[in-house]
């Protein structure tokens, strides 16, 4: 996929401001969101960490006919309280105000059970019906094969109530990035 780094911004007067689709990948700090979009692009775009709270902007990244938003991730206890609640400010407004957000990418670890604040975002997008709600699952290859079944399975049970898009895999993905429910 040919992308490129657009801008990082916070607040919304630093939004790009093109009318393209935009698809944005939330999810929990550290599960795998910038590693996600790096597979995606083919190449290291955004930076990726093992301490969870690297993304502190929303990083926006242009596509032919599209922009990937990588945002930054919810639950990390451990970031200070003020930085916390200035993310959670912008990702908030991001969501709500964001008339070119069309696909919000939910990324999921397949190890963890969906925390609050992941089914609270996926009951939020099922309620509005011009977004479209793609799950992922994330380091599928930290599990057996009939573990990330298993796993898979429940996950989505959980997700149920929300309107899920299910999409065939189509994307050439290494066996360790799941393109929703896909298993190897
Ligand atoms: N084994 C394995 N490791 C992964 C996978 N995806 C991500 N990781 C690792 O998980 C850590 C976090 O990855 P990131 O892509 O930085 O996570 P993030 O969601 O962007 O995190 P924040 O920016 O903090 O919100 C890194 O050490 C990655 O190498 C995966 O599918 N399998
Ligand atoms: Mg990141």
């Amino acid at each position: 996929m040919d992308l490129t780094y657009l801008l990082s911004a916070l607040e919304p007067a630093s939004w790009p401001e093109l009318s393209l689709p935009e698809i944005a990948l939330a999810g929990r700090s550290n599960v795998g969101k910038s590693t996600f979009l790096n597979l995606l692009a083919g190449k290291k775009l955004a930076k990726v960490s093992s301490t969870p709270g690297k993304t502190q902007r929303m990083q926006f990244f242009q596509a032919k006919e599209y922009i990937l938003v990588d945002l930054p991730g919810y639950g990390y206890a451990k970031a200070p309280a003020a930085a916390q609640a200035e993310w959670s400010e912008a990702v908030h407004a991001y969501l709500e105000k964001r008339p070119q957000l069309k696909k919000l990418l939910l990324l999921l670890d397949i190890r963890r059970d969906p925390s609050q604040d992941d089914l609270q975002l996926a009951d939020w997008a099922s309620k509005n019906p011009k977004l479209e709600l793609l799950p992922v699952l994330t380091k599928t290859d930290l599990v057996s094969k009939n573990e990330c079944e298993k796993r898979e399975k429940q996950i989505l049970e959980a997700l149920s109530p929300y309107n899920l898009i299910e999409i065939p895999l189509s994307v050439p993905a290494p066996r360790k990035i799941v393109w929703n429910r896909v298993c190897k």
